[in-house]
């Protein structure tokens, strides 16, 4: 009688468990987070060990991911067809690379996309094309380029085609230039543009033209590069001292009317909030986050300002920062997340978020569906 009481008492308490567990949010300041945040996560599983970076293509309801998956490089294509569905496999194909570190994707025909992968082992930058209505893929170029790490898709001199823009952690980085058929010419950046382990566009000095922001290794800096709009790059230091950046955006995230830079870095200093002074970077230690590896804004508070989110490859939540009017508060989203990679957030309506993440050890990926309920 006494062990069907004790066993009694254990359901109840693993049921109380389960519960607590479930959607569970940690708030270490004075905000009740539970009244006005749910959430809930699917995992998908790919066919590979690791995932280090995705591409996420958004047709209207329509979702493609091209996964780059280790090892050996491989990419998986999963798609959803409406919002309510979840992620299916389509398509992937195996490459002869040592590692993924970055992958681009776009639409480069009514028919196919055009997607890059970036192998910072290999010392190669692939193209390759999807052709949607046969399920083909062709790889039409490659290039040799020392350490690349960081894509991005942009237009940067001006003729309405799509260039590819590569940081690398050799001497110099590349851009490659598109020649309106998406075949592609390498052009060296500049000497100044070394040891690149990410890169951010943005236009810094507001006269129409793509310039971006370099994350330096060797440097140990965060330099500018001002596009004169025919895709030749000035460099400029904006911020000294700065190593170990995996992620960093730029956003107005102090409210003051000017862009300030977060920094994330595996080094001691974790997150860092780089604060706009006329053209003058002060440096603010944000939260405390080991080795965080994604930071994205949304709008936690409802009141339009920027609040963060952020992954950290040695932690199984993700960490808000609650923006209240400048000033962040660091709660924890319990998401038994592994080793994340890569955290990418879209907006599906005010108050409504999906976020995805891709995980470094589980070979998985996952959507996590963010409400804030005061809206
Ligand atoms: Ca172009
Ligand atoms: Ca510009
Ligand atoms: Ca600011």
């Amino acid at each position: 009688m006494k062990l069907g009481k004790f066993s009694r008492q254990i359901g109840l308490l693993l049921i109380l468990i389960f519960l607590l567990y479930s959607g569970r949010v940690y708030a270490s300041d004075d905000l009740d987070l539970k009244n006005y945040l749910k959430w809930s996560k699917t995992e998908f599983k790919t066919r590979a060990s690791s995932v280090t970076s995705f591409a996420r293509l958004i047709e209207n309801e329509k979702e493609i991911l091209f996964l780059g998956c280790y090892k050996k490089g491989r990419i998986e294509m999963f798609q959803k067809l409406e919002a309510k569905e979840g992620f299916r496999l389509v398509k992937s194909i195996r490459l002869d690379l040592d590692d993924i570190r970055d992958i681009k994707a776009f639409r480069s025909g009514v028919d196919q996309y055009t997607i890059v992968v970036a192998s910072e082992l290999s010392n190669k930058i692939q193209v390759l094309e999807y052709v949607e209505s046969t399920g083909q893929w062709t790889k039409p170029e490659s290039f040799r380029i020392s350490g690349p790490t960081s894509l991005n898709i942009v237009d940067l001199n001006n003729d309405g085609y799509l260039d590819i823009l590569v940081g690398s952690t050799g001497s110099g980085s590349f851009w490659l230039s598109n020649d309106k058929n998406v075949r592609f010419q390498k052009k060296l950046i500049g000497s100044a543009f070394l040891g690149i382990e990410q890169i951010r566009l943005i236009d810094y000095n507001e006269d129409g033209f793509t310039d971006f922001i370099g994350a330096s290794e060797s440097r140990k800096s965060l330099i500018l590069a001002l596009n004169d709009g025919k895709g030749k790059f000035t460099p400029k230091d904006i911020v000294t001292g700065i190593t170990g950046v995996l992620d960093f955006l730029i956003a107005d995230v102090d409210i003051d009317c000017d862009l300030d830079i977060v920094v994330a870095s595996h080094n001691s200093k974790g997150l860092l909030l780089l604060k706009n002074d006329h053209g003058e970077f002060t440096e603010k230690k944000l939260g405390d986050i080991k080795n965080p590896t994604s930071i994205q804004t949304l709008d936690l508070m409802g009141d339009g300002n920027l609040s963060l989110v952020v992954s950290s490859f040695d932690e199984t939540y993700l960490t808000l920062l609650y923006n209240k009017k400048g000033d962040f508060k660091q709660a924890k989203l319990e998401v038994d997340a592994r080793e994340i990679t890569k955290l990418e957030v879209k907006q599906e309506s005010k108050g409504h978020y999906k976020l995805l993440t891709s995980s470094f050890s589980s070979g998985k990926f996952a959507e996590i569906e963010l409400n804030v309920m005061r809206y």
